[in-house]
């Protein structure tokens, strides 16, 4: 979107109101350590070209009104209270209203805004688009009321805030939309949060590529992935109840960073049976993977990277099942179309995948991805295929 068609759209919403700020907050692809937040182990990600941009007029009064781009999310409206009412689940302005709340009780917001929303991310696609929008209109927000909070701290609360929406998820998403930073990947760390950037090797290209497959929060898609959360307490309550663990610090991170991922894998075979020990083991596997991939992003080794990248998927689809037919054929689509590695991103249960290739192999790809996936199924509609530039974080410029 344009920034002319950016203002030609809040004009025909709000045709009395003048903007004064606008913010972008960017999408992100997740290269590697996937359902792994939300147990406070590091995950590596990087911020996308894509991203949700609001447009900010302050009001005099409490009221907040929404306006949105894409004709399917109406306009919205309530007035800004410490705690909110949530609308029915999958309503768009529970991500405002998550972001309202958290800028009233926290950083004594008062002041509405009139605010317009457009969006070039895919909704439902493992891309962050939902963290994107909420850290754009908790931003825009805080612009109203001349607030502007310390990014870190920020990313913290608001990961939080966005649990309002019923997903318990993890705190990647926020931290990287207002942390990442051009040219580079991130290395997140949670509890207290860490951002380190790697540049980002020249040759290499992240390739990111829809299943076809809408993985809608509002639908089947929370429950899974809140189910997988909860799997990963229980798997975890059971291997603390072993003997062999009486003592031993209590969550994943404290025993990973005890025990290491191969010791701890190996109690896990002994203490844990069906499905908590799969779910334990992507843990444990994953922290392992998250390492090993950094240390091959700092040297350049492409086939080292490319490698962990399989591995990851083959433990999601296989002891974590997050995957899908779709998700599985687009990977071993990319791989024969000359990735060195492939795997999903994001949540899954639909969604993309991201795959490495050299710069030179990028436009192979593209093509090789179309002739052996998109044309061959009900998927040819769904056709996104993006080489993703590492970007910057959320910006709030004044107009
Ligand atoms: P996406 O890819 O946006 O569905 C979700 C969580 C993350 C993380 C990943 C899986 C939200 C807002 N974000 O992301 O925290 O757990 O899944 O690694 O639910």
């Amino acid at each position: 979107m344009t920034p002319d068609e950016l203002h030609d759209g809040f004009a025909r919403a709000f045709a009395a109101a003048r903007p004064t700020h606008r913010v972008r907050a960017p999408g992100r692809v997740n290269l590697i350590g996937e359902h792994v937040d939300y147990n406070e182990l590091p995950v590596l990600p990087m911020a996308l070209q894509l991203a949700v941009h609001v447009l900010v007029a302050p009001r005099d009064d409490a009221t907040v009104r929404l306006a949105n781009a894409q004709p399917r999310y109406g306009p919205r409206e309530f007035a800004l209270a410490p705690t909110l009412e949530p609308s029915p689940a999958g309503d768009w302005v529970n991500y405002a209203k998550a972001a309202a709340q958290l800028v009233v009780r926290d950083y004594g917001a008062t002041r509405g805004a009139d605010l317009f929303v457009a969006s070039d991310l895919p909704p439902a696609a493992g891309l962050a688009s939902s963290s994107a929008l909420v850290v754009a209109l908790a931003l825009a927000l805080c612009a109203a009321n001349a607030l502007a909070p310390q990014p870190l701290e920020f990313a913290a609360r608001l990961a939080a805030a966005e649990r309002f929406v019923g997903t318990n998820s993890g705190g990647m998403d926020q931290a990287i939309a207002l942390n990442a930073r051009a040219g580079h990947v991130c290395r997140i760390e949670f509890a207290p949060l860490r951002v380190e950037t790697l540049p980002a090797p020249a040759n290499w290209r992240f390739v990111v590529a829809h299943s076809g497959v809408e993985a809608h929060k509002a639908a089947g898609a929370r429950e899974h992935y809140n189910a997988r959360r909860a799997d990963c307490e229980s798997a975890l309550a059971q291997l603390l109840s072993s003997a062999e663990l009486r003592g031993a610090p209590r969550s994943y991170r404290g025993l990973l960073e005890h025990f290491g991922a191969e010791r701890l894998a190996w109690i896990a075979e002994r203490n844990l049976s069906g499905r908590s020990l799969a779910r334990a083991r992507h843990q444990f596997s994953e922290f392992a993977r998250v390492a090993r991939a950094r240390r091959c992003l700092v040297a350049g080794d492409f086939e080292g990277f490319g490698a962990e990248l399989d591995a990851s998927h083959a433990s999601l689809r296989d002891d974590f099942e997050v995957s899908c037919a779709q998700l599985d054929a687009l990977a071993e689509a990319a791989r024969a179309s000359g990735a060195v590695g492939a795997r999903l991103t994001g949540a899954g249960f639909g969604g993309c995948i991201v795959a490495l290739v050299q710069a030179s192999d990028a436009e192979r790809l593209k093509s090789g991805l179309r002739e052996r996936f998109y044309a061959r199924g009900p998927s040819r509609e769904h056709e996104f295929v993006l080489v993703a530039e590492p970007g910057a974080g959320a910006q709030v410029s004044a107009l």
